[in-house]
């Protein structure tokens, strides 16, 4: 027979399974404020997922409801990436200046010769204006970390390491963490309720073994005293680190989350397995050989009804029908 428009309310009762409760979520996963204000074409600053210590001349490429795709000027497509339009990655033309962070340029300048003044002027184009960009809703209260401070981190990309991390960069409130003569490939930005980061000495006392830096002599015997002298560095104190609770997402809860096999896609998704701090998505008619964990907190996991309420296509279960009759994909 033919299948009735797919909607949400009949999908969770059909399914008998809860929408993930709003009180779940963090504010810039839930519904937005405002409208998305950005426009194609806009040039801003932003950080490069993929190298998140260098922040970069971007140009908003495609704008879908709160989200959109951003292109590194002067670099091909496949580089290019989805944020939301309160991506905390993100500033305005002039940020770097202000702020003493190097701004890496469009690809053919030489560091130096870049002027966005006069870029901007070649290229016809408009500076994203700064009232689109997020603001902080509480100031910035001083937080005991600063630049240089030593800690001991997870690699997130190998996650059973815990290694021997500096702060390297600090903007609003979250720090940037970066191991210890590894390139900045393992960088990330954290906030310092994260749980991927713990005071010097937290390996030892709970007998997790800490790796230590590449070409460090006797790592076996690492002392941190001896390490935090040599490299004339302190270890940042025990007080700043604000270790948040377990996030509350229950297995079977449904929600809306990015597709990371095709970023311009959300799908209707249900969490099928939980840690302290992650999730494990899985879409919805799909096999369970996509499913991924994510954590929690991540930007690109939002509530039941978002997309509806962004202006973002979200794509249903596969089988279904969607809105416009087609098969959803
Ligand atoms: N197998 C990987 C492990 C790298 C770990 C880097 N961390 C500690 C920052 C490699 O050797 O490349």
């Amino acid at each position: 027979g033919k299948k009735k428009v797919w909607n949400w309310v009949s999908y969770l009762e059909e399914e008998r399974m809860p929408a993930a409760p709003l009180k779940l979520f963090r504010e810039y996963q839930s519904f937005p404020q405002g409208r998305n204000g950005f426009k194609a074409g806009m040039k801003l600053e932003g950080l490069d997922p993929e190298h998140p210590s260098r922040f970069c001349v971007l140009t908003v490429a495609e704008v879908q409801g709160y989200r959109m795709r951003l292109h590194f000027d002067g670099y091909p497509e496949c580089y290019d990436f989805w944020v939301n339009a309160d991506s905390s990655d993100i500033h305005p033309v002039g940020w770097c200046e202000k702020t003493g962070h190097k701004l890496l340029p469009p690809k053919g300048f030489k560091e130096g010769e870049f002027s966005w003044t006069s870029y901007l002027k070649n290229c016809k184009a408009q500076a994203a204006p700064k009232s689109l960009f997020k603001t902080l809703s509480t100031p910035v209260t001083p937080s005991g970390f600063r630049l240089g401070m030593k800690l001991e981190a997870v690699d997130k990309k190998n996650p059973s390491l815990m290694c021997v991390a500096t702060i390297t960069d600090m903007v609003d409130n979250r720090l940037l963490v970066h191991f210890d003569n590894w390139d900045e490939s393992y960088d990330y930005w954290c906030e310092a309720s994260s749980p991927y980061i713990r005071p010097v000495g937290y390996c030892q006392e709970t007998g997790t073994p800490l790796t230590t830096p590449p070409g460090y002599k006797d790592s076996k015997a690492f002392s941190w005293e001896r390490y935090l002298e040599e490299t004339n560095a302190q270890a940042a104190p025990a007080r700043a680190f604000k270790l948040r609770p377990a996030h509350g997402f229950q297995v079977n809860m449904k929600l809306e989350a990015v597709d990371r096999r095709n970023p311009i896609l959300i799908r209707v998704a249900t969490i099928v397995d939980k840690d302290d701090h992650r999730i494990k998505i899985h879409f919805d008619g799909w096999d369970h050989h996509y499913d991924f964990w994510v954590d929690a907190d991540s930007p690109d996991v939002h509530p039941v009804g978002w997309c509806a309420k962004t202006g973002h296509a979200l794509q249903v279960p596969l089988g279904a029908v969607d809105q416009v009759g087609a098969v959803g994909q």
